[in-house]
């Protein structure tokens, strides 16, 4: 935990949007706020992943929770069967309109966000290619790293990110439930 962390914070410079990914079945425990709190310098997107799994009407409650916020924008995909998936990269670029370098390099964005919650997985939708590993063990991606989508967009992959303490136990079971949590670290 403490290694990503300070990864994130070293490579936060090297981006200009950073993306949450979040479990559209339980996107406000699956909010990190150690997250939100290191990365609060950068224009942010909230992405609801895992929507084929969850309650449509729900889904549409929390966007619009998050869009209410302001500071994040959210969008609702699927990595395995694409939906949305476009919205990313189009947003992404929305968010850095103006910036006087948007003709001359791609957007970078850092992709963070809880263990297995589909990081890796949607980089592999975007980039069409299996570039980084992806399963449903939490843990699986071990070290940032840097993966061009299009001559217009590239996206860091980063290991799952998790808090010391969650202030609801609430939190905690979802998470497990979520898989999120190693199983050897859960007291069935
Ligand atoms: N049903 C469904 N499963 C998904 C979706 N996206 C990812 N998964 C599954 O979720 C599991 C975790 O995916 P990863 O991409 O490895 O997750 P990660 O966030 O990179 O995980 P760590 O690297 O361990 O932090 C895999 O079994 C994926 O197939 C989705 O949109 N829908
Ligand atoms: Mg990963």
């Amino acid at each position: 935990m403490a290694k990503t962390k300070r990864l994130i914070l070293e490579n936060l410079k090297r981006v200009d949007v950073v993306i949450e990914v979040l479990d559209a079945r339980a996107p406000l425990s699956s909010r990190n706020p150690l997250l939100r709190q290191i990365t609060a310098s950068k224009p942010r997107l909230a992405v609801l992943n895992k929507d084929d799994l969850a309650d449509p009407v729900a889904t549409v409650l929390w966007a619009d929770q998050f869009r209410g916020e302001g500071h994040t924008l959210p969008v609702q995909i699927s990595a395995t069967t694409r939906k949305g998936l476009d919205s990313i990269p189009r947003t992404c670029r929305e968010l850095c309109r103006g910036a006087s370098w948007l003709s001359r390099r791609p957007v970078r964005a850092l992709i963070a966000g809880i263990p297995n919650v589909g990081k890796s997985t949607i980089i592999n939708a975007l980039s069409r290619k299996r570039k980084a590993e992806a399963g449903a063990t939490p843990g699986l991606t071990r070290d940032l790293r840097r993966i061009p989508i299009t001559g217009k967009f590239e996206l860091f992959d980063t290991p799952g990110l998790l808090w010391h303490k969650f202030e609801d136990p609430l939190t905690g079971l979802i998470l497990a439930y979520l898989g999120t949590v190693k199983r050897a670290r859960i007291d069935y």
